[in-house]
């Protein structure tokens, strides 16, 4: 199954026609085609990036996957004081660190990043990450791998991590779902959820038909976005929160790398880490996973 390595990214392609394209900036799934599950339509991009989106390195990309790591929004750690939103893992290249998998039922790679001076200037822990993303015929798989390489005992890495997912779905049709009765944090209320009030989710089904940036908490681990000419399944592993988020013009037409109305066509569901940080001992590794399937 080909694998096409290029100057700034990676393309995966299936014999069934799905693929993925992976910049080594950020290690950011920029695109993902796939079709249908039953259907023998073309493939089509699952994926939102904006038009206006650097997708040159110069900032973290506006769509795809962007990775995020080690702290999510705006750093509330001790040790993340020097970081920027969203931390340092989407707007650093990482390397190319093989092939894992590559057969007739999918295939897979995995990048790294270690501390890079850069990195080292805002952050001191030692860490090593691995990113590995799987193509198959209707999934794509991402899971990273988070290892505390410090050798002495200098305490627990702490740390957050996200799927900063930006589906490709009309965003005043779609409704993600179950959520019903799961607490979460109104971004849109107060810019740090820390100190905004929970509340608890009394729709049966969730639209972005506003401006909406909520950080679930306890939240299933498995989701769908449905619309009437398509559904997205997003199944997780160790991310006990989900973000919603799709700015609407409201708050999107603000955003200087949004490409007009852009709000209307994504859908932003990330599974992530955010409450809080996951504290890993020494020599230990955390690994957080997403399975999205095109279910429709
Ligand atoms: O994940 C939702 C969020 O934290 C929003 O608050 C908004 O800031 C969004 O991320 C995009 O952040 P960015 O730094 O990429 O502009």
């Amino acid at each position: 199954m080909p694998i096409e390595q290029k100057q700034d990214r990676i393309i995966l392609t299936h014999p069934k026609g799905s693929s993925a394209e992976i910049l080594y900036y950020g290690a950011t799934v920029i695109s993902w085609k796939s079709v249908s599950k039953g259907s023998s339509t073309e493939p089509q991009e699952r994926l939102f990036v904006s038009a206006k989106a650097a997708l040159d390195g110069s900032k973290p990309v506006r769509g795809g996957i962007p990775v995020v790591f080690p702290c999510f929004g705006a750093p509330s750690h001790p040790e993340h004081t020097k970081l920027s939103q969203h931390g340092f893992a989407r707007n650093t290249i990482w390397s190319f660190g093989g092939i894992v998998l590559d057969n007739e039922a999918g295939v897979s790679i995995r990048l790294t990043l270690e501390p890079t001076d850069a990195i080292k200037q805002v952050y001191e822990r030692p860490f090593h990450l691995a990113y590995v993303v799987t193509l198959a015929e209707h999934q794509l798989v991402t899971d990273l791998h988070v290892k505390n390489t410090a050798l002495s005992s200098s305490g627990p890495l702490e740390f957050q991590a996200l799927f900063h997912n930006y589906i490709r779905a009309p965003s005043n049709e779609l409704f993600v779902t179950p959520l019903t009765g799961v607490t979460f944090y109104d971004k849109t209320e107060a810019t740090d959820e820390l100190k905004s009030q929970p509340k608890v989710e009394k729709r049966d089904k969730v639209d972005v038909k506003v401006f909406t940036d909520s950080v679930y908490e306890n939240a299933p681990g498995t989701y769908e976005v449905t619309w009437p000419s398509g559904k997205i399944e997003v199944r997780t592993k160790n991310f006990p929160n989900v973000v919603v988020w799709n700015p609407q013009e409201q708050a999107g037409a603000k955003i200087g790398d949004m490409e007009a109305g852009g709000w209307e066509r994504y859908v932003c569901v990330e599974p992530g880490h955010v409450r809080g940080f996951v504290s890993l001992a020494t020599g230990e590794t955390w690994i957080g996973q997403q399975v999205i399937t095109v279910e429709e």
